[in-house]
């Protein structure tokens, strides 16, 4: 399952607020200090005004809109408190954002109870005790359950059930494909490629033209094919591979191949699980078992495996310059992902420098 709140600052501020339901809200900054829409309710959505708009053309777009501050300490609490409902339900809970998660619910379904009423008590938990609504999707993987939660809001539940993810997809805009931001959908549009079915029947040399190397993805997701599991903050730590040496050795270049073969391992569960960091670890364990770790965090985060080898090596000819010793284990690990926490702090960051 996928939930997400409905225009969740905006929801959040109009549930605090009762003079604000039934209005068309907008949270944001200011429109003479050239400030951006943040959310949106649905009221003053039926007007055009849609997230990342000019606070300046909203007003224009509906001049009785009214506009609220944002209280970040009040949606991360909100947060905080709807994520613990998703984990009395399941502990597999992955948070993509402050406002929404995955869910897997699959060890829940039994002879008596389905998906969709999964979906529908967990809707109404949320309303219940937090006075708010989210819209779910249920399908039988993530890519699909997003989108299904994306297309009733607000308040919705999209069931799609195994082997109807074609059907369902196919006359879909092509934008509903996570990475498919405003810039590929214009150029898709230039190529007359307009729904999911359209860019699902490309050949692969045209994807390729256009998505490089994701575009194996792109054509297994516009199919329903994603078999990415849900992953759990926890889970997320950090991703390493290590292994024990048949001899000790000081011998760099023996170490730096382990090292290389090490981020291959790395890399291979980065892939598999679409995760990229930014820290990454060299663990080296002396002849006399103590235990050097060391880690260089990078600005640019790394998935692929000559990117992670190119820092554990760099780690790794730093510690042989600086001590004289025989190493018994080697590990590479990578961590630093992107997590609820730091996304919103990157958005709040983003906000608050418009
Ligand atoms: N947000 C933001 N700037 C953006 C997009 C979102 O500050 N460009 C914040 C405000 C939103 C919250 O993140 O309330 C959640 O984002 P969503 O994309 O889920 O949007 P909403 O919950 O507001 O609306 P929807 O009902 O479409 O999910
Ligand atoms: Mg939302
Ligand atoms: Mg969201």
């Amino acid at each position: 399952m996928h939930a997400d709140f409905d225009a969740f600052y905006a929801a959040v501020e109009q549930r605090d607020f009762p003079e604000l339901r039934n209005r068309p809200v907008v949270v944001g900054g200011s429109p003479s200090r050239r400030g951006v829409v943040a959310s949106a309710s649905y009221e003053s959505r039926k007007f055009g005004i849609k997230s990342a708009m000019a606070m300046s053309t909203a007003v224009r777009k509906c001049p009785e809109t009214v506009i609220v501050s944002p209280r970040f300490v009040v949606y991360r609490e909100v947060s905080r408190q709807v994520m613990e409902l998703f984990r009395d339900i399941t502990p597999l809970v992955e948070p993509l954002s402050l406002d929404e998660a995955y869910l897997d619910v699959t060890h829940l379904i039994a002879d008596n109870i389905s998906p969709p009423q999964i979906a529908r008590n967990l809707k109404q938990k949320v309303q219940s005790k937090l006075g708010l609504t989210i819209s779910v999707g249920v399908a039988s993987s993530k890519s699909v359950a997003k989108i299904a939660s994306s297309i009733n809001k607000p308040d919705g539940l999209t069931i799609v059930r195994p082997g109807g993810e074609v059907p369902f997809l196919y006359p879909l805009p092509v934008e509903v494909l996570w990475g498919i931001g405003p810039k590929t959908s214009a150029k898709l549009h230039l190529l007359s490629i307009d729904t999911v079915e359209d860019l699902a029947s490309q050949p692969m040399e045209i994807l390729f033209g256009i998505f490089g190397s994701n575009a194996t993805h792109i054509k297994e997701i516009s199919n329903g094919i994603d078999t990415t599991p849900v992953i759990t903050q926890r889970e997320r730590k950090s991703i390493s591979s290590e292994t024990t040496l048949l001899v000790d050795t000081s011998n760099a270049g023996d170490l730096g191949e382990i090292v290389m073969r090490l981020s291959g391992h790395v890399a291979e569960s980065l892939l598999k699980k679409n995760m990229r960091g930014r820290t990454v670890k060299l663990k080296l364990k002396r002849s006399d078992f103590t235990v050097v770790t060391r880690q260089k965090t990078i600005p640019e985060k790394v998935q692929i495996s000559s990117e992670i080898a190119e820092s554990a090596l760099e780690l790794l000819s730093f510690e042989l310059e600086n001590a004289d010793e025989k190493y018994r284990l080697i590990g590479v690990g990578v961590s630093g992902f992107a997590t609820s926490e730091n996304l919103q702090d990157e958005m709040q960051l983003r906000f608050e420098g418009l």
